[in-house]
């Protein structure tokens, strides 16, 4: 192998991530809270940014996959209070805005404190959960 050969396959090598991030834009403002495991890295940012005690808010989730490909399955979205054991007293509709982003409406928070956001994926045969803390002053 000659250097330009190895040049080459050095370059090809280092723009192997190009796709996937314009692919799957991450989100970046400061309400954005993420969590990854071995597939996925989620994103999720609330609306307003800052959530008030008791007050509802909405939420933006993006599922990206770590192989490129377009997360083709179900997300269900629910929050709790693992200090209290207890979640919140409503359920959250969530709809599918395009390919792999999604809103919540309907998200309420009755008490401040540590919060965990839980994000259920199901793709296939595959079930994923992934929790995103928040707290709540
Ligand atoms: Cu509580």
């Amino acid at each position: 192998m000659n250097g330009w050969s190895a040049l080459i396959l050095l370059l090809a090598f280092l723009m192997v991530p190009v796709p996937y991030v314009a692919a799957c834009p991450i989100q970046k403002q400061a309400a954005t809270i993420s969590a990854h495991n071995d597939i996925y890295t989620v994103t999720l940012s609330t609306e307003p940014e800052k959530v008030q005690v008791a007050k509802p808010f909405s939420a933006k989730i993006v599922v990206c996959r770590k192989d490129n490909e377009k997360f083709d399955g179900r997300l269900r979205l629910d929050a709790k209070m693992p200090e209290h054991g207890h979640g919140m007293n409503y359920l959250p509709v969530v709809r599918k805005l395009e390919d792999a982003i999604y809103h919540a409406v309907g998200l309420i928070f009755h008490m401040p404190g540590k919060w965990q956001f839980i994000i259920e994926l199901e793709e296939r045969d595959n079930f994923e959960k992934l929790k995103l803390d928040y707290v709540l002053k």
